[in-house]
């Protein structure tokens, strides 16, 4: 049995890979283990059935046989620890890949998020022009402390693991500030990710399913 995730039936941002489900998609692609996707709708994330699953209603989730997952950077985890491919098998190497997740959830994304919030939600409130450039100077304070560990590496500690599939998904969400092009390191770095068949693929079957909506 494929396991199977859940993804927005009806994508903000039209299925351009912003959405979680990506890094999921993205790491099942990279282990190439096949998975099967379950659409939602905003109002179907709320139901029971689905908080059954993710207690704040989001995608995305993740079910394999009696195993039921929500939060990304666990389910990635999850298909890290359990196929060869995404972690290194040196002790000390995988500890440090795992740091690299968490760095990029829990210090990179966080101010990233707090932008996307800015710019979709509060754009018409008063204080939203004095906010943004506070914002972006904490996100341009991170992006050059990790431009500056990145220096001309390919990847962030040898070999490409999850630390960098989650590294680079959660810099996707800077596309369109111009932000990451301050750093030219880090555009490489992203276009690396990008480049790589399996995001490829994942971002192709994330786009479909607004291919198909828009033309069904
Ligand atoms: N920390 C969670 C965040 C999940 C999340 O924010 N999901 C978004 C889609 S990317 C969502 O479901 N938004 C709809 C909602 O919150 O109602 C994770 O990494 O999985």
């Amino acid at each position: 049995m494929s396991p199977t995730i859940t993804a927005f039936k009806a994508s903000p941002d039209r299925g351009r890979g912003l959405a979680r489900d990506m890094r999921v998609r993205w790491a099942l692609e990279e282990v190439g283990q096949p998975y099967d996707v379950r659409l939602l709708s905003f109002a179907e994330m709320k139901e029971p059935a689905h908080l059954a699953l993710h207690p704040f209603g989001q995608i995305p989730t993740y079910e394999d046989g009696d195993l039921a997952l929500f939060e990304s950077g666990a389910i990635v985890f999850h298909i890290a620890e359990r196929h060869a491919g995404l972690l290194p098998d040196d002790a000390n190497a995988r500890a440090r890949a795992i740091t690299w997740m968490f760095a990029a959830l829990s210090t990179m994304e966080p101010p990233i998020v707090d932008r996307m919030i800015a710019m979709l939600l509060e754009r018409d409130q008063p204080w939203c022009e004095q906010r943004l450039p506070l914002v972006e100077d904490r996100i341009r304070s991170r992006l050059g402390e990790l431009s500056h560990r990145l220096g001309d590496a390919d990847w962030l500690d040898g070999a490409f693991s999850a630390g960098d599939l989650m590294m680079v998904s959660v810099l996707l969400r800077l596309g369109g500030s111009g932000l990451v092009e301050e750093c030219p390191n880090l555009s490489a770095y992203i276009a690396r990710g990008e480049a790589r068949p399996a995001y490829k693929r994942a971002f192709a079957a994330q786009l479909a399913v607004f291919t198909a909506a828009s033309s069904g």
